[in-house]
């Protein structure tokens, strides 16, 4: 099939400039000014419309079991959420549980491929450090697997020791993988939560007063410098602090191969929002903050210091005793109503794969904050060179997948979860409006997203081999 996308305004991390793409199958095949148009080619006219990348969500958890049920989005219903919101690849996480790292894909594998939408990766979690998960590291990329990610809070479960996550990172080092760190002090979050207990503090606020700003503070500098130490690349996700930013900008003007990724809650709401009777909503680790730290923040994204906008994904019903319609189908999951009596029992995460590239362009591009160029950047060009993906992916040009989103920059709405395609009972940015929204998005070459007509099918998604040794930004 041959595809010309006519006469758009082409906008790429690099440049902006009007011209034509011509796609062949499900490739990028030529991209210019007035190009000659095959006399078999269906032709969209693109005029009025930015022409982008598809995005790159770096961090998204789906179908993932926690406490006493299991995130609400699985690898279908995530991603065509995602593909609503203009993200044409997601990457999410395979948790560390028994067998060996192998069994551990192979049963996410097993829950992602025949389900998947849109293009997909995962990172690997390294939970235990021992002689048979330091012989099976290096053999990841076989898997296409090469970024690991590491925990320096959930003790007892997914945490490493410091010694363990140097070696993690020398291990990551020696074969060109990326570390990701989740950075909090486990060790204070525990005391803080069993003394919260003790006194009775129960309610959803305390889930961010046990899990204080200075804990994400000195675990960011923290792995900073084992990453300094072990000279090599590391990655923070989902940051939350402002003062974690300044030390991932101290990291780097030390010459240090840190980057940092934050997602739209950090950038929008704080501690006031969980203190709210529906704050179950806004409940995630790290936690929200304050408005200085929503400033740092952006200050952040807006300098370079942070690289990637994720999402962490995880969506949660907020009450899953009552279905809701999807697909035409009755559905209710357990939600955050499990932890009504207790904050440590509420499940942890958000839904926001497909409000990241909306809800960034109209309050970070329509305010001026950040350029067009720089929206594709931090949604899509980062993330994929960052992961080993580009030029594959977060790319327009020949050679490339063909996963293309047509953004109307007039479209007006009230966003809400009327709107969203999440699979779940809420959204967190209910009547927020919205200016700029994707009108087509193209998986290689496919059309899933049309307006609110949805062509993706389960299982068209295709697994990435991801590249090692990628650019540090
Ligand atoms: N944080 C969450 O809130 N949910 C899923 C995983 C994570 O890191
Ligand atoms: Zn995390
Ligand atoms: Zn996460």
């Amino acid at each position: 099939m041959t595809l010309v996308i006519k006469s758009g305004k082409i906008v790429t991390a690099a440049e902006t400039f009007h011209g034509d793409i011509l796609v062949e199958g499900e490739k990028i095949v030529q991209i210019g000014a007035n190009l000659k148009i095959p006399e078999n080619a269906e032709v969209i006219n693109a005029e009025g419309k930015l022409v982008m990348p598809g995005g790159v969500d770096p961090h998204v958890h789906l179908n993932l079991p926690m406490f006493d049920t299991v995130s609400s989005d699985d690898h279908y219903t995530g991603h065509k959420a995602a593909a609503f919101g203009g993200t044409t690849t997601a990457l999410d996480f395979v948790p560390h549980w028994e067998g060996s790292l192998r069994d551990n894909i192979d049963r996410w594998h097993e829950r992602a491929d025949d389900l998947a939408a849109i293009d997909f990766s995962f990172h690997m979690n390294i939970e235990r450090l021992n002689p048979e998960v330091r012989a099976e590291m290096p053999k990841l990329v076989k898997e296409g697997i090469t970024s690991f990610k590491v925990f320096t809070a959930y003790n007892g479960r997914m945490r490493l020791q410091d010694g363990d996550i140097f070696e993690t990172l020398r291990i990551a080092k020696e074969n060109g993988y990326l570390t990701m760190v989740h950075a909090e002090n486990g060790d204070v979050i525990d005391i803080l939560v069993a003394e919260a207990l003790a006194a009775g503090h129960l309610t959803p606020e305390w889930h961010a007063l046990t899990r204080p700003s200075w804990s994400a503070v000195e675990a960011v500098l923290r792995s900073s410098a084992l990453a300094g130490m072990a000279d090599t690349p590391l990655y923070v996700v989902h940051m939350n602090t402002g003062g974690g930013v300044d030390q991932v900008q101290y990291a780097r003007e030390q010459g240090l191969k840190v980057m940092g990724e934050t997602c739209p809650q950090y950038l929008f709401f704080t501690i006031d929002d969980i203190r709210r009777s529906d704050g179950a909503k806004w409940i995630c680790s790290p936690p929200m903050r304050t408005v200085a730290d929503n400033q740092r923040l952006w200050k952040g994204l807006m300098e370079g210091t942070l690289q990637t906008m994720g999402t962490d994904h995880c969506a949660f019903f907020y009450d899953g005793t009552q279905p809701i319609v999807y697909e035409g189908k009755k559905i209710a999951i357990p939600g955050k109503e499990l932890g009504k009596d207790d904050f440590t029992k509420i499940p942890n995460g958000l839904p926001g794969i497909g409000d990241r590239m909306p809800i960034l362009w109209t309050y970070g591009v329509g305010s001026g904050k950040i350029s067009e160029n720089e929206f594709v950047a931090l949604c899509s060009t980062n993330p994929a060179k960052i992961f080993g993906m580009y030029p594959q992916k977060g790319s327009l040009m020949p050679g490339a997948d063909a996963d293309i989103v047509l953004w109307d920059p007039e479209r007006e709405l009230d966003y809400g979860v009327a709107y969203a395609k999440h699979r779940t009972d809420y959204n967190l940015y209910e009547g927020w409006k919205l200016k700029g929204y994707p009108e087509k998005v193209f998986l290689r070459g496919n059309l899933i997203v049309d307006g609110e007509q949805w062509s993706g099918r389960p299982g068209m998604g295709k697994f990435l081999h991801r590249n090692p040794d990628a650019p540090v930004l």
